[in-house]
């Protein structure tokens, strides 16, 4: 701080890769170069499904080129139209999607204990144009699935799952994958498990599963045929190998992150003004998300300066999901109508930081982060207080 070298020589980054046995990978990728079979439908595709859907004890995993991708079949394949109801506090694509594909998303509050979406708001949201709800598993934590599930019943709309951040995680000692009628998750670079880019679908409707598939290769059946509008949303070869690796190291990545997390959650617990999420023993948890919700009266600072404190240090932290789609364009100038008061979206966002893990962060770097938080926590009070009753500051 202030002129001297930073706490960490290179930077400490959210999102860093977890990457599984280099030559399995190698030992995929080269069995497609031989069978020169590098897309469409392929045996490492075929064999990754496979392995997804019993890992996830689901009927149907079909994978893409992307969970944005994947948002934008599943919603055209669940038929939704008009309004389709969505929390602001997500990664913005979840609601690009239905923009893009010309929907009306509607913004709900989220419940600030959980940080997904408010139940009551979604019930408070339902119009005669409603079609849908897309429930987001925010940081691999579930939504209130019973809640939705009963909701959409209800009113006869469409339930999906943005489950982006949720591959290895439970609800009630169920896998997510199965929640629903159809889920997303996202194998980008940046996530717990990745296939460089990619996703998968799920479900046990096997219906939709039809859907998912014709729709994910333009809506061919057959060599000269379509039956529907369909896109390239195909996963290749390539990203399945590393879907197939990553899969055999997956239970690795998950015992690294949750050595990180419970060493952030420790020392975390400890420095008034922070408070790390907390993944309970009673499911099953990727710990890929270490956020931490910050109290400026306690902690001594507002959030954005411990974020510049902390990049000086070139500790990279992010403030996801700033400042809430809602906030962001085109939908603060209101190309989707009215800008809603989301008053817990808002309050939760502007005190909220990701923090770095994975397999590319030790649990000594984590102490050392932690150090950092604690010595600045305490360096804010004592300026505090020695402000306090002072006119100069
Ligand atoms: N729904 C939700 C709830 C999501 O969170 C996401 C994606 C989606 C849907 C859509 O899924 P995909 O279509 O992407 O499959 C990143 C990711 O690009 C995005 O996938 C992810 N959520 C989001 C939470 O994070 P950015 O804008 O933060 O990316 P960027 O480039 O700033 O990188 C993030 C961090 O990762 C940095 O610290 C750098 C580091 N990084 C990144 C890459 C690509 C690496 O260390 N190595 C890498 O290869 O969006």
């Amino acid at each position: 701080m202030f002129g001297a070298p930073p706490l960490f020589a290179e930077p400490l980054l959210v999102g860093r890769p977890n990457i599984g046995d280099r030559a399995t990978f190698m030992r995929h990728l080269e069995g497609a170069f031989d069978r020169r079979w590098l897309s469409n439908f392929g045996p490492v595709v075929k064999e990754f499904e496979q392995r997804l859907a019993q890992y996830l004890g689901v009927r149907h995993a079909v994978t893409v080129c992307n969970a944005t991708v994947g948002l934008e079949i599943a919603v055209r394949a669940l038929g939704l139209s008009g309004e389709v109801i969505v929390p602001s506090f997500t990664f913005v694509a979840t609601v690009h999607v239905l923009h893009w594909l010309g929907l009306r998303p509607v913004f709900v509050d989220i419940d600030p204990a959980t940080h997904n979406v408010d139940v009551d708001a979604v019930r408070r949201a339902i119009t005669s144009k409603t079609s849908g709800i897309i429930g987001v598993h925010l940081w691999g934590r579930a939504c209130d699935t019973e809640a939705l599930e009963s909701i959409a019943r209800e009113h006869d709309l469409r339930l999906m799952f943005d489950a982006a951040h949720a591959l290895g995680c439970s609800h009630r000692g169920r896998m997510i994958g199965g929640f629903g009628e159809c889920e997303v998750f996202s194998f980008h670079a940046t996530k717990f498990f990745n296939t460089f880019e990619g996703g998968v679908i799920t479900t046990n409707h096997d219906d939709v599963a039809h859907r998912l598939r014709l729709m994910s290769n333009f809506g061919f059946h057959g060599l000269d045929n379509t039956d529907c509008v369909g896109v390239n949303g195909k996963m290749n070869e390539a990203c399945a190998a590393m879907g197939l690796a990553n899969l055999d190291a997956l239970d690795g990545f998950v015992k690294t992150n949750r050595a990180n997390y419970e060493v952030y959650r420790r020392r975390m617990a400890a420095i008034p003004g922070l408070q790390c999420i907390v993944y309970d023993d009673s499911e099953r948890w990727n710990y890929q998300y270490v956020v931490v919700e910050l109290d400026q009266a306690a902690f001594g600072l507002p959030r954005d300066i411990l974020y510049r404190i902390l990049h000086a240090e070139n500790v990279m932290v992010r403030r996801y999901f700033y400042p809430g789609c809602h906030r962001m364009e085109p939908y603060r100038s209101g190309a989707v109508g009215a800008v809603p008061e989301l008053p817990q979206t808002e309050a939760l966002s502007d005190r909220v930081l990701a923090f770095p893990t994975g397999t590319q962060t030790a649990p000594v770097e984590v102490d050392a982060i932690c150090d950092l938080l604690s010595c600045t926590q305490r360096q804010a009070a004592v300026v505090a207080e020695r402000c306090s009753g002072s006119s100069a500051c």
